[in-house]
């Protein structure tokens, strides 16, 4: 496990994750975070059902921490697009020994529902962050949760349920109107009473989005980073890993779209287009090859600071997460989603992506 790994506030001490730069908890990399993804269900699109098997997913978060996943994210239902919803019974089945078991193995857990009763459980287990796919708006009970545990919190860009969200794709400015509505969760979250250092944005690819809205989103992270508005944003959360947008992308000459089991290198490709643009952390299924990509997109982020202020490349702190993977060089890594020297806090500034292609 990575350097982020350790206390987790269930045993007493105040709660610790791995939180944006100078936000409290413990100290940040400096660098984009990756948070593998273990999804315990019968039905995700990425991975189907291979770890719904308790046993299966605990062995899972350890290889991706052991391949260099900083958060594990452990979810009980899919939201793929069209998906039903499960109880919050059995959702709670499916996670609540997975993420006991991970946090008692050191890891930094994350709980991806959309359910306070399951988020409080989670927690109440020891995990540190709720990964809240519908930032708050499906259950009118999850601020709170957040709150009384001072969670990290990731508020998602959300339109409504799976089963519908396909319906609910239509954009004039995908950008300007993804950043809008975010910043009315981000904003209802703050009225809550949950600390906006804790919150954590992601504009929600696939979600409610098509191909073109997916890329136009990836494309433009610095201004979603900072909803649209002046003055620092929040750390940002890009979750394209798998996702259809890039299975269409990769389409065969008969214009099939690429399968889920063979998006990983295109996604760890926007891994690094992600980091070198400033995100926080990246959600992915692949977490070794990502967590090389990270590196470099901090990398070259730092040469481009560099180059934009000579003299800036020497004083750039080393990356604190190398020790971790034992062949991560000593070169020096700029801070992402806080301490790059153009952005105060998160606010990414030098955006790279581009493209055109939907978990759509
Ligand atoms: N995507 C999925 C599930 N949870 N959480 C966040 N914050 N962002 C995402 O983009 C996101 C998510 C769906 O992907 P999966 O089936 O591979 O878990």
């Amino acid at each position: 496990m990575t350097g982020t790994a350790g206390t987790t506030g269930h045993e007493g001490t105040p709660p610790a994750w791995p939180g944006p730069p100078g936000l409290g908890g413990r100290p940040a990399l400096d660098r984009c975070l990756v948070m593998g993804v273990v999804n315990v269900t019968p039905d995700s699109f990425s991975d189907g059902g291979r770890w719904l098997d308790p046993g299966a997913a605990v062995a899972h978060g350890l290889a991706l921490a052991a391949e260099g996943a900083d958060i594990i994210d452990v979810g009980g239902e899919s939201t793929r697009p069209g998906a039903g919803r499960v109880t919050g019974a059995e959702e709670l089945r499916r996670v609540g020994p997975v993420v006991t078991a991970l946090v008692s193995a050191g890891l930094t857990v994350s709980i991806d529902t959309t359910r306070a009763e399951v988020a409080a459980a989670a927690l109440a287990a020891g995990a540190v962050m709720v990964n809240d796919v519908s930032g708050g708006l499906a259950d009118p009970g999850m601020h709170a949760v957040v709150r009384a545990a001072s969670a990290g919190y990731v508020i998602m860009h959300w339109r409504g349920p799976s089963a519908v969200m396909g319906d609910l794709a239509r954009y004039t400015d995908v950008v300007a109107e993804v950043c809008a509505e975010l910043a009315q969760q981000a904003d209802a979250a703050i009225g809550a009473g949950i600390d906006p250092a804790r919150i954590v944005i992601d504009p929600g690819i696939g979600f409610a989005k098509r191909a073109e809205h997916n890329w136009a989103l990836l494309a433009d992270l610095p201004r979603v980073s900072r909803l649209n508005r002046a003055g620092p944003g929040f750390p940002l959360l890009v979750g394209a890993s798998r996702k259809s947008f890039l299975g269409r992308l990769l389409a065969d000459k008969d214009g099939q779209p690429r399968p889920a089991a063979g998006r990983d290198e295109a996604s760890v490709a926007v891994a690094a287009l992600a980091a070198a643009a400033g995100a926080w952390c990246v959600r992915v299924h692949a977490a070794a090859a990502s967590a090389d990509a990270v590196r470099v997109g901090a990398r070259w982020r730092q040469a481009a600071s560099a180059q934009a202020s000579p003299g800036a490349e020497e004083s750039v702190p080393a990356d604190r997460g190398a020790a971790a993977r034992p062949d991560s060089g000593p070169e020096g890594s700029v801070p992402v989603g806080q301490g790059a020297p153009a952005q105060p806090r998160s606010g990414p500034e030098g955006s790279v992506p581009a493209g055109s292609g939907g978990r759509a």
